[in-house]
């Protein structure tokens, strides 16, 4: 890739990763083996040759089922710090990191189990590895309003282990208003409110998100492009967009990764962000997602440098942590 070297050298942050979305198939046949969990897949090839999506929800599909051998505090952490090292040779000095506690709590692993296995690797990725962190609880927008109710009320002990809240899972017929009591709670309690909007779901989500929620950070956003009044929101309000380049690939979001909408949105003054949301599904960490889509778009050294400062300013990071950074 033309601009790997300085890739590789910027400092970065990842603002939309799901931890169980870098759930490695070797790691998950050693886990499963040690579980004693049958799995679908007996060699690393047929675990690759099933992650061949054409939308989100066939990806979402072996993603639920992936996790399914996740057991133990110790797997949760195991899964965590795999990560944590994987994204320190991309040098990531920062991340803020999605887990979806109902995708493990309905099959009956405790809320704490998850969340202690988690933070215990993040605060080791503090010391031995210099990568600050912060959590975000995101809730399944395939379930109720009331089941996210559920966990925000499980989740009490943990809260101030939170920096935010997230929404994700299936798209289409599950829009951002359907949580709207949901989510007025969660800013009273003072979280942070990051909604998955405009992958796949229209741009009237990307709306109700803003506009109608009051988020704090659009999680892909792409269909937003399809709105000129939101394209002039968006710019104004300086409203973080984390796009996904890779995963718009593997998810059929666009068919070549010259059709990411990363240039034009960087062009229009938004702060949009590269990250890598599930990387283990996706083919790829951060520095991958960054040096595909800079080829790809012909993105100028200047506009790569620019991709990382975003990532600080669309942080959560407070301003003396970030400015050393932009
Ligand atoms: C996700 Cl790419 C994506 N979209 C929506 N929900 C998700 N959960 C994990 N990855
Ligand atoms: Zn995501």
């Amino acid at each position: 890739a033309k601009h790997a070297e300085l890739i590789a050298s910027l400092p970065k942050a990842e603002l939309h990763l799901h931890i169980e979305g870098s759930f490695e198939p070797e790691m998950m046949m050693q886990i499963a083996e040690r579980n004693r969990v049958e799995i679908p897949f007996k060699t690393l090839e047929e675990a690759k040759a099933a992650y061949n999506f054409s939308n989100l929800q066939e990806f979402l599909d072996l993603y639920y089922q992936g996790m399914n051998v996740l057991r133990t505090e110790q797997d949760f952490h195991d899964l965590t710090w795999a990560y944590l090292k994987r994204a320190k040779l991309d040098n990531v000095q920062h991340v803020e990191m999605f887990y979806d506690p109902q995708a493990h709590t309905g099959r009956g692993v405790a809320f704490g189990t998850v969340t202690e296995g988690i933070l215990s690797a993040l605060k080791q990725g503090e010391k031995e590895l210099g990568i600050s962190s912060m959590l975000i609880m995101s809730f399944l927008r395939h379930l109720s309003e009331e089941d996210g109710f559920a966990l925000l009320e499980e989740s009490k002990p943990w809260h101030d282990k939170f920096v935010g809240v997230g929404l994700d899972s299936s798209e289409v017929g599950h829009p951002p208003l359907k949580f709207e009591r949901l989510f007025a709670r969660c800013r009273e309690l003072g979280f942070k409110l990051c909604l998955h909007a405009g992958e796949e779901g229209p741009p009237s989500y990307v709306r109700e998100a803003l506009l109608d929620i009051g988020a704090d950070r659009i999680d892909h956003g792409n269909r937003s492009m399809e709105d000129a009044g939101l394209i002039e929101i968006l710019r104004d309000t300086q409203t973080p967009l984390t796009n996904c380049p890779l995963s718009n690939l593997a998810l059929c979001v666009i068919d070549d990764l010259k059709q990411s909408p990363l240039k034009a949105q960087l062009e229009a003054g938004f702060l949009v962000t590269v990250n890598s949301d599930d990387p283990a599904y996706f083919g790829g960490y951060i520095n991958r997602n960054y040096e595909q889509i800079s080829d790809a778009l012909d993105l100028s050294a200047q506009q790569v440098v620019q991709l990382a400062k975003n990532s600080f300013t669309a942080s959560f990071l407070p301003e003396n942590k970030r400015s050393h950074f932009i």
